[in-house]
């Protein structure tokens, strides 16, 4: 069944709280969603392949860099209506909103921040249009949650570096252009640098086989002997900070993404059970789908209200990290656990590709682990409140 009759869940009235500019964003990607996302997206989860075409359609869009100064190519709009973006995207897939906060939050947001004027006016136009793709490499085989004992290394060589190493899990590796990498030099200070395609010693091999974001390219960065120009370096930030800003972003903007999917769940399984009947009644009469379907909307409707404070308090840039750590591990529970209680509703008929559920379940395996697993993030809010650190 396709969700292009969606009815988006507003239970306080939260629109009162948007402006104008913020609707109207959300409805011109909530119409492209419907028109390009929803008719597709199961076949390409099934054949495992990210629909390539959107790359260029997602930039007409606006979806790439909506925060990033327009003479940077970007929207130059707020935090908010980023957020707003990433809801409706991922509404469509988690793979779709990947796509667009990858390239938002881990490659413009990196090159605009801590870029030379000349690194920002080379890439960040081009990819706002989509023209070129990036990807953003922190995780390595052996470091995952754990990204300040990465191994890969520079070497200063005098007019160039050496990079060996590799990355591993990286959203867009096997078809991105470019690449955020960071990676330790000889003092073991952490350092970003732009990567390009075609850089001898440079490959990008594709990881296959996952159940979890289908519509989506994941793979390696493999260095070799990279010769990296000393024009490539991102020279306004050093130390694990540098990526840990970038994932603030990001991870501001799964807070947000998670619930346009729960919200598609959560609205494909009202319709049905108002329309399925069992005991010549429908099942939406039932006092335990009716307990399903109050408890999933409590949550979206407290989970969209943490999202609005975030983004209020990021537009005036008062957003903690742990306040955003909070808001990314709530908001992707809760939307985890709403695409399974809304499978249950559909019974069987949720299993299939008919209907989002499944397919959003497990993306959502994925997003709960990625920027952070749910439990590093339970960890970043315990070291906030108690000023003890139970990583080291
Ligand atoms: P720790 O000693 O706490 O911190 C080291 C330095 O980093 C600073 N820092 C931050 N700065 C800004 N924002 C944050 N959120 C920050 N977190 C830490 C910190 O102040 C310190 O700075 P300085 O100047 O004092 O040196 O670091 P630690 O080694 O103990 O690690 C802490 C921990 C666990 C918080 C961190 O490493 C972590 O969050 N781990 C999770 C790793 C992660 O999220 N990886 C994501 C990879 S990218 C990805 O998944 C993309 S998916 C894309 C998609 O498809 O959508
Ligand atoms: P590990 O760190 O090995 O963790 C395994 C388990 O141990 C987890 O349950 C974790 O919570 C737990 N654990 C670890 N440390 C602690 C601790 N101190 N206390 C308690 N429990 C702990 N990375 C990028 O750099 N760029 C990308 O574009 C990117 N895209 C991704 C796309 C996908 C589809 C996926 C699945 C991952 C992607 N990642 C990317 C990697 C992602 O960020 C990591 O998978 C994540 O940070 C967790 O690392 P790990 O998988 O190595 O798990």
């Amino acid at each position: 069944m396709a969700t292009i009759n969606y009815n988006a869940p507003d239970y306080f009235l939260l629109d009162e709280l948007f402006s104008d500019e913020h609707k109207l964003v959300r409805g011109s990607i909530r119409d492209w969603v419907n028109r390009s996302v929803i008719p597709i997206i199961d076949d390409a989860c099934q054949n495992h392949t990210f629909p390539r075409h959107l790359i260029k359609e997602l930039g007409e869009m606006g979806a790439f860099g909506p925060y990033i100064p327009q003479k940077y190519g970007g929207a130059g709009m707020d935090h908010i209506a980023y957020g707003l973006i990433m809801q409706e995207l991922e509404r469509g897939d988690s793979g779709i909103r990947s796509m667009a906060s990858v390239q938002t939050s881990l490659v413009m947001y990196p090159i605009y921040s801590f870029g030379t004027e000349e690194q920002r006016m080379k890439y960040l136009p081009k990819l706002a249009t989509g023209e070129l793709v990036g990807c953003f490499g922190l995780t390595e085989p052996n470091h995952g949650s754990d990204p300040g004992s990465m191994i890969t290394r520079i070497v200063d060589k005098g007019d160039h570096y050496i990079l060996n190493g590799a990355k591993m899990w990286i959203t867009n590796s096997p078809i991105a252009d470019m690449g955020v990498v960071w990676a330790k030099d000889e003092n073991a200070i952490v350092r970003g640098m732009i990567v390009e395609r075609g850089m001898k010693g440079f490959t990008t091999p594709e990881t296959l086989k996952k159940w979890s974001l289908r519509a989506s390219f994941t793979g390696e960065m493999v260095f070799d002997d990279v010769v990296i120009p000393k024009e490539n370096m991102l020279p306004n930030v050093q130390g694990l900070k540098g990526p840990m800003m970038c994932l603030n972003s990001a991870r501001f903007g799964i807070a947000w993404g998670v619930i346009g999917a729960a919200m598609d769940c959560y609205d494909v399984a009202l319709k049905y059970s108002k329309e399925r009947i069992q005991f010549k009644k429908p099942i939406a009469a039932f006092q335990l789908t009716q307990k399903k379907l109050a408890e999933i909307l409590t949550e979206i409707t407290k989970a969209q209200f943490l999202a609005w404070r975030l983004g209020v308090l990021r537009n005036e840039n008062r957003a903690t990290p742990a306040q955003i750590s909070m808001a990314k591990r709530n908001n992707v529970k809760m939307a985890l656990d709403t695409a399974r209680e809304s499978r249950q509703i559909l019974g069987a008929m949720g299993i299939t590709g008919d209907f989002p559920m499944m397919r959003h379940m497990m993306n959502l395996e994925s997003v709960i682990t990625y920027e952070g697993t749910h439990d590093v993030h339970l960890l970043i809010t315990g070291m906030d409140i108690t000023g003890e650190s139970a990583f080291s």
